[in-house]
């Protein structure tokens, strides 16, 4: 039998690789673990425990708030508010970004997801958490240019999935690595070291339901892919989708669309820390012209079209974006 390597001890391990790392970024990863083990026994348990179903709100995009999402974005913040590693964070769920004063002098800055595809736990499919962290850039009290960084310059990102199992994966710019929450012990276990996206794909995954309001690249891209009888596969729940595309191989999008040019999906604590993730295990993530990591970050919610996965397929939407001259922001 392997040795079991727990999160915890993985990140030690990898912390002594760096002879001036001093902990924090460790700490928080631990703290983010946490808040993973504690949001998975409370998915788990949803129904159970009454907390289904709407919670009567709207967050800052504008859409209705599940109570898990609340709990989530709760948990969170109050994890990270603990860990003291964090001067503030920014949440889908929060208008603006919350400062930290107990920690106003730590050196990171944490963007999240709390409970992404959260319209799914209703009908118990796979949802997830997104995080992204970067250095603060200012000093004292945290101000929005800590949180409105550009991809690259994040130094950790992952996410958890809470699906048939719970699985946290991360990176900080050395490989991808899978944890699996063993449950009979409550620790994330190692499970998939080095996980690597296959270079090719044959998989995609898009809201084909919007086929009439994609551009004509698009259109062109998916007629392709069905005379290459490529698999469909949509969860609607983009941790998931994401996830198998990093598995499996293939290609996750969300282009912009008559009603949404600008794409639907938020740049900075979803697009980001999922494209640094699929980049450091050999795939590809643009914007149809850009790379993810290199667009500017000007608003917290800000969206952006997206395209991420097995280089093949990334390369193939983008050259039929190319040869219709669709950018991502002229939907005809
Ligand atoms: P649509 C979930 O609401 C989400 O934000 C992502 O998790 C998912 O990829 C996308 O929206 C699904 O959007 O328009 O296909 O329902």
């Amino acid at each position: 039998m392997n040795k079991l390597i727990t999160l915890d001890e993985f990140i030690w391990q990898k912390q002594k690789d760096f002879p001036f790392a001093t902990g924090e970024l460790s700490g928080l990863l631990r703290d983010l673990g946490l808040a993973a083990k504690i949001i998975s026994r409370e998915v788990n348990r949803a129904g159970l425990a009454n907390i289904i179903g709407g919670a009567d709100q709207e967050n800052a995009s504008g859409e209705s708030v599940q109570k898990l999402d609340l709990l989530a974005d709760n948990l969170l913040i109050s994890c990270l508010k603990n860990s003291g590693e964090c001067c503030g964070v920014a949440s889908e769920e929060q208008d603006s970004f919350v400062a930290i004063p107990s920690s106003k002098n730590a050196k990171y800055v944490v963007l999240f997801d709390p409970l992404d595809g959260s319209s799914n736990i209703d009908v118990n499919v796979s949802i997830g958490t997104i995080f992204a962290i970067y250095r603060r850039v200012s000093e004292g009290e945290c101000t929005l240019q800590d949180f409105l960084q550009d991809g690259v310059e994040q130094v950790a990102s992952g996410y958890v999935i809470y699906g048939s199992s719970t699985m946290l994966v991360y990176t900080t710019g050395n490989g991808v690595n899978g944890f699996t929450l063993e449950q009979s012990i409550g620790e994330f276990c190692l499970s998939h070291p080095n996980i690597q996206i296959p270079r090719e794909g044959k998989i995609y995954s898009l809201n084909a339901s919007q086929y009439k309001n994609f551009g004509l690249g698009i259109q062109n891209f998916v007629e392709e892919c069905t005379d290459l009888n490529y698999n469909f596969r949509y969860i609607g729940s983009m941790v998931a989708d994401v996830h198998r595309t990093l598995i499996k191989g293939g290609i996750f999008l969300y282009p912009a669309t008559k009603k949404r040019p600008e794409g639907k999906l938020r740049l900075l604590y979803e697009c980001n820390p999922l494209a640094f993730i699929i980049e450091q295990a050999g795939g590809l993530a643009t914007n149809g012209q850009q790379r993810i990591l290199e667009l500017e970050s000007t608003q917290l919610h800000q969206r952006t079209p997206v395209f991420m996965g097995s280089p093949n397929m990334v390369e193939m939407v983008e050259k039929h974006l190319a040869d219709t001259n669709t950018t991502t922001s002229t939907i005809k």
